[in-house]
């Protein structure tokens, strides 16, 4: 298995490695991104726009679930945030004719940042069976086609439903209420390629799948511990706290195998200190460990910690369960193996663990870097031992922060977008609406995947998202997208996930965030709720970027109408007429929206109940936090390989590729790069700027399978040894459908053992 960089990623032949950068942001981050916006808004929209961001009657910013500040500046944005702004504001338009004028065919050999900056998608549009290009469909006639569709399946099983993490609270419930009622829990999300595993390990050992911290908390605390992050480019706002953190005399230590410029240190552009000034370091400590070493570093720290005494006893007897055993694993742990799987000296746990016992409180914030391994679960559990050894949940400045990605993927977790549902949440529903809600669970994203390849799937609709691109096992993927009957994406712009079609495809275009929502012939609001549990409002501001445009909210009402009719008897009008009445279901179902119409008129938003921060209350089986046993489980490399992690560059957000460049760690103008640490380098026979491909390796059932991606340029880079990266999505090809997460089902695309080849087959260092 093969695949080769588009053809109009030629772009490539002008890649250029200059040097990392030692600070995030600062003035020419800003620079970079007005940039951008106004080449894709013009002057006075990209003003216009920009200054609404986070703001009180403004939009909540569509990048990442960070969540705002009381106080806020005037531009509460972030270079990020800008570029994720001006990608839906765009001025560019994708039209029928742009369909005529190229093929399904032409379409799918374009990479997604082609794709991209065609612009927004402005009408409705069908590629019938057999047929080569896309043609216009009215809004009618494509419910239609989709309700026939539905109906024609013999169980309803058949469908699987798709959102990603953009979607409100509103259109999220309303999809999830459809769904059920049609009959079926395949509500697979990007949420199980992402922080899945932080749910499973939250909810098993302190009762709630979410952190328990406040921004306060973390801006307070006495030590925050990052790892397997990269706030720098997935979270610029967080580098703000982090500032604060400093300010305030806190300590911050990254563990991560790469040098990340945004770890490093900070130039706040909001600041007359971060423009003219340098800048504050931001990290007193770099753990530059081993992919994949985070459970041996956590569990080393929990030894040093039993071992010294330096435990919070009250808080152990009172409030948790299950400390002896951990105890005693944990005693029993081997420093030799510590060592080896987490690539650290005894001597660097150590020097960790003495500012762990001098920190009063401590936040551990994380993300995909721990997500997406196959021990995952473990890994994050042992965190929460961690925190628990000494107290650092339920009060100030202490506990649990998992960093979330999409701006919305907690809140549609929360409101019920969950291929797992809780029985109790399935009991709230029929109460409330009066149906049998399906009961087995459904389909999470590779067991959709799965279902699709081997034919058991007959629609598949998505709710945002590139399901084909985002998702791994490119080549298996595109397979089982095929062998679907009608493929439809509910989408702002076209991706690659357009061009990988069912026998017949629909794109039905929507509104975004930013734009005015004027369903029913009133100005309508949507909901979200951020990494830590705040829910708020967000109101759209411009102009739809084409009158033929429909909410989320309308689109999956109206679907749930044709396809469902008099069943069930939900008015569904009356939710596509006034979001306010879905607000009200939400609020009869969901435990914490109380008063949720009044609530949310406060510009600050509500925080959602949180048991573990509020009153150190833990809804597990044994009613305490709960200290588990996590075997150390380390992934072998065989001789001659190399752990691969599939990683974001800053300019892209997942799949939308907004530039060709990675600025912090000094790549310009191309994608196909593979970081590497020189030494593992010169060990495999190559020169610094040599063309490899990657062949990933793996054993599943039938034996050991390959996987190859073609032309990657080696760059040298301060990578922990044996541990190499490359981006997302032009890697997801290497990771095998089946090499998950264990309890989670997250791919591992954190861990991909792979070896080096030169490109054109010819002998290394021949070329
Ligand atoms: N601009 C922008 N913002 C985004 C996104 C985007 O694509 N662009 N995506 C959004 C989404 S959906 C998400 S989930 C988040 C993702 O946010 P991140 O998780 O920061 O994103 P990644 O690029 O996957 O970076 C993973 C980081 O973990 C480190 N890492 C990898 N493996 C390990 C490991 O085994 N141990 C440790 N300790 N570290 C490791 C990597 O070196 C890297 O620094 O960002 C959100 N925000
Ligand atoms: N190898 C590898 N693979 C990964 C990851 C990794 O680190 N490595 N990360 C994983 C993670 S953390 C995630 S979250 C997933 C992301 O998976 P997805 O959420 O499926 O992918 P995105 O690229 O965020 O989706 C972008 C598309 O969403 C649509 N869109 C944008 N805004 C809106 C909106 O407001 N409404 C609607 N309806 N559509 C909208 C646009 O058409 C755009 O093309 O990828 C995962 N895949
Ligand atoms: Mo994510």
């Amino acid at each position: 298995m093969a695949k080769k960089a588009p053809a109009e990623d030629a772009g490539d032949a002008l890649l250029a490695i200059g040097h990392p950068k030692t600070y995030g942001a600062g003035v020419p981050g800003v620079v970079r991104a007005l940039a951008m916006s106004t080449a894709q808004m013009g002057v006075a929209r990209t003003v216009l726009t920009l200054a609404r961001v986070n703001q009180r009657e403004g939009f909540d910013c569509p990048g990442c679930a960070w969540p705002d500040p009381s106080h806020r500046h005037l531009a509460e944005f972030c270079e990020n945030g800008a570029k994720a702004v001006a990608e839906e504001a765009t001025l560019r338009r994708v039209t029928r004719d742009f369909f005529a004028e190229h093929s399904v065919a032409d379409l799918a050999t374009r990479s997604d940042h082609w794709l991209g900056q065609r612009g927004r998608l402005t009408e409705p549009m069908l590629l019938r069976e057999g047929g080569t290009h896309y043609e216009p469909i009215a809004w009618d006639a494509a419910f239609d086609l989709i309700a026939e569709s539905l109906q024609a399946l013999d169980d309803p099983d058949e469908a699987i439903f798709y959102t990603s993490g953009r979607t409100s609270n509103e259109a999220a419930f309303a999809y999830q209420l459809f769904v059920r009622a049609f009959g079926t829990n395949n509500l697979p999300d990007c949420s199980n390629m992402c922080h899945e595993s932080s749910g499973a390990a939250l909810g098993h050992t302190l009762g709630i799948g979410k952190g328990t911290v406040t921004l306060t908390d973390v801006e307070n605390s006495d030590l925050v511990i990052i790892a397997g992050q990269n706030p720098g480019t997935n979270h610029p706002r967080m580098l703000s706290s982090l500032e604060k953190v400093k300010a305030n005399g806190g300590r911050i230590i990254a563990v991560n195998p790469l040098i990340e410029a945004g770890l490093k240190g900070f130039r706040n552009p909001q600041t007359v200190k971060g423009v003219l000034l340098g800048g504050v370091e931001l990290t007193d400590d770099y753990v530059q460990i081993r992919l994949n070493g985070d459970l041996a570093f956590f569990a080393g720290l929990n030894k040093l910690l039993i071992d010294a005494d330096a435990l919070d006893h009250p808080f152990i007897a009172e409030h948790t369960s299950g400390y002896d055993e951990a105890r005693a694993h944990l005693e029993g742990l081997d420093w030799a193996d510590l060592e080896r799987a987490s690539g650290l000296t005894r001597a660097d746990f150590e020097r960790v663990a003495e500012q762990v016992r001098a920190a009063s409180s401590i936040v551990v914030c994380w993300a995909m870097g721990l997500t997406q391994h196959k021990n995952s679960v473990p890994t994050i559990r042992e965190i929460v031992n961690f925190l628990l050894l000494r107290g650092n949940v339920g009060r100030p400045g202490a506990g649990a922060c998992p960093v979330r990605g999409h701006s919305n993927v907690q809140g549609d977790r929360t409101v019920g977008i969950n291929e797992r549902p809780p029985q109790a949440f399935l009991d709230s529903l029929q109460a409330r609406f009066g149906f049998e809600p399906p009961r087995e669970h459904g389909a999470d994203v590779v067991e959709a995947i799965r279902r699709m390849r081997d034919g058991r799937c007959g629609v598949f609709l998505a709710v945002g998202g590139n399901f084909v691109r985002a998702t791994p096992d490119t080549e298996v993927t595109e397979r089982a997208m095929r062998n679907v009957g009608l493929t439809v994406h509910v989408s702002t712009k076209l991706n690659g996930s357009h061009a990988v079609t069912g026998r017949r495809a629909l794109i039905l275009p929507t509104l975004g965030r930013t734009e005015r929502d004027q369903t029913g012939g009133r100005e309508q609001f949507v909901t979200v709720e951020d990494s830590m549990g705040m829910v708020h409002a967000s109101r759209g501001r411009l102009d739809p970027a084409s009158g033929e445009l429909r909410s989320e909210v309308d689109i999956v009402c109206t679907l749930a109408e044709r396809t469902l009719g008099e069943a069930h008897g939900i008015d569904w009008a009356a939710m596509r007429g006034d979001y306010a009445a879905i607000r009200s279901h939400i609020e009869a179902v969901v435990p914490g929206f109380d008063d949720f119409e009044r609530k949310v008129t406060d510009p600050q938003g509500f925080a959602l109940p949180n048991g573990p921060r509020d009153s150190r209350t833990f809804n597990t089986r044994t009613g305490k936090a709960r200290f588990t046993v996590n075997e150390l489980e380390i992934v072998e490399v065989p001789d001659g390989h190399l752990l691969l992690q599939t990683i974001r560059s800053h300019d892209q957000f997942n799949t939308t590729i907004y530039g060709m460049d990675d600025v912090y760690r000094g790549i310009t103008a191309g994608r196909r790069v593979v970081f590497i640490h020189p030494d593992d380098r010169a060990r495999a026979g190559f020169a610094d700027g040599d063309i490899v491909d990657l062949v990933s390796t793996w054993t599943g059932p039938d034996g050991v399978e390959e996987r190859r991606a073609i032309g990657f340029r080696l760059v040298d880079y301060q990578t922990a040894r044996g541990c190499v990266a490359s981006y997302f999505p032009e890697t997801n090809l290497l990771v095998p459908l089946d090499s998950v997460a264990d309890e989670s089902g997250t791919p591992t695309s954190k861990s991909v053992v792979v070896r080096l080849e030169p490109t054109d087959g010819s002998p290394v260092g021949v070329r």
